[in-house]
C-alpha cells in the first residue's frame, strides 16, 4: 500500500535557483523532511570519511558524486528521520543518479512530483558570487558557478526533460523574490493534495 511507502517530492533546478531556501519554507508549512543531497555531501565530506577528499574534488569541480555515495546518504537520512514524506533537494541530477535511486529503494517510494525552479543563469551567478562573500562553500566562485553550470545543462536538464515526459514536473520562476516564489510553491502542494 502507497500510505506505508516514502512519499517523496524531488526539488530540482540550476544552482542558486532558490531550491534550499524554498525547501526551508514548505518543510515548515508542509511537514516534510527536507534532505539536500548537497548539504548531505557536505557533511560527509566534513566528518572524515573515506570518501571525504573524493567528495571535496567533486564539489569544487560540479562534477556530480557517484551515485552510490549520494543514494546512500539519503536513504540513511530517510530511515534514521521517521518520517513517510520528504522533500529530496538537488537529486537526481544526473540519469545515473536516477538509475541507481530506483535500484536501491526499488518499490519503497512514490514520486509525488518535481518541483523545478527556473531562473536565468545570470541571475544565478549574481546570486551565488553573493553568497559566497559568506558561504565559506568551495564552489561558490566563478570558476566552479560555470563548472556547475555546465553539468547542469549536460546531466541534469536530461533528467529534469525525463521528468516533464512522465507528466511530474511543475515549473515555478524564481526570479521574483522568496515570499513571492513561495505563494506559487503553495499552490502546487494545495493543489496536490499532498
Ligand atoms: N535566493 C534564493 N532565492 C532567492 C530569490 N527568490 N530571490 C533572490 N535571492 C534568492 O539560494 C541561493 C542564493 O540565492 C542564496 O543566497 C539565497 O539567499 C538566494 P539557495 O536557496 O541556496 O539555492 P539552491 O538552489 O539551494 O542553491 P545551491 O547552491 O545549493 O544549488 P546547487 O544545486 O548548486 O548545490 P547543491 O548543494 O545541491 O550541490 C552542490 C554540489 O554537490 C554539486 O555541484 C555536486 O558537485 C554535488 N552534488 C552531487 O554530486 N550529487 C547530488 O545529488 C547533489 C549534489
Ligand atoms: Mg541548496
Amino acid at each position: 500500500d502507497t500510505v506505508s511507502k516514502f512519499q517523496c517530492v524531488f526539488v530540482l533546478g540550476g544552482p542558486g535557483s532558490g531550491k534550499g531556501t524554498q525547501c526551508s519554507r514548505i518543510k515548515e508549512e508542509y511537514g516534510y523532511v527536507h534532505l539536500s543531497a548537497g548539504d548531505l555531501l557536505r557533511a560527509e565530506r566534513n566528518s572524515g570519511s573515506a570518501n571525504g577528499e573524493m567528495i571535496s574534488n567533486f564539489i569544487k569541480e560540479g562534477k556530480i558524486v557517484p551515485a552510490e555515495v549520494t543514494v546512500g546518504l539519503l536513504k540513511e537520512a530517510m530511515k534514521k528521520s521517521h518520517s513517510r514524506k520528504f522533500l529530496i533537494d538537488g537529486f537526481p541530477r544526473s540519469k545515473d543518479n536516477l538509475d541507481t535511486w530506483y535500484q536501491v529503494m526499488g518499490e519503497d517510494f512514490v514520486l509525488q512530483m518535481v518541483l523545478v525552479f527556473d531562473c536565468p543563469e545570470e541571475v544565478l551567478q549574481e546570486r551565488l558570487l553573493d553568497r559566497g562573500k559568506t558561504s565559506g562553500r568551495s564552489d561558490d566562485n566563478l570558476a566552479s558557478i560555470k563548472k556547475r553550470f555546465k553539468t547542469f545543462h549536460s546531466q541534469s536538464e536530461p533528467v529534469i526533460n525525463e521528468f516533464k515526459r512522465m507528466g511530474k514536473v511543475r515549473i515555478v520562476n524564481s526570479v521574483p523574490p522568496p515570499d513571492v516564489v513561495f505563494e506559487d510553491v503553495k499552490k502546487l502542494f494545495k493543489g496536490a493534495c499532498l
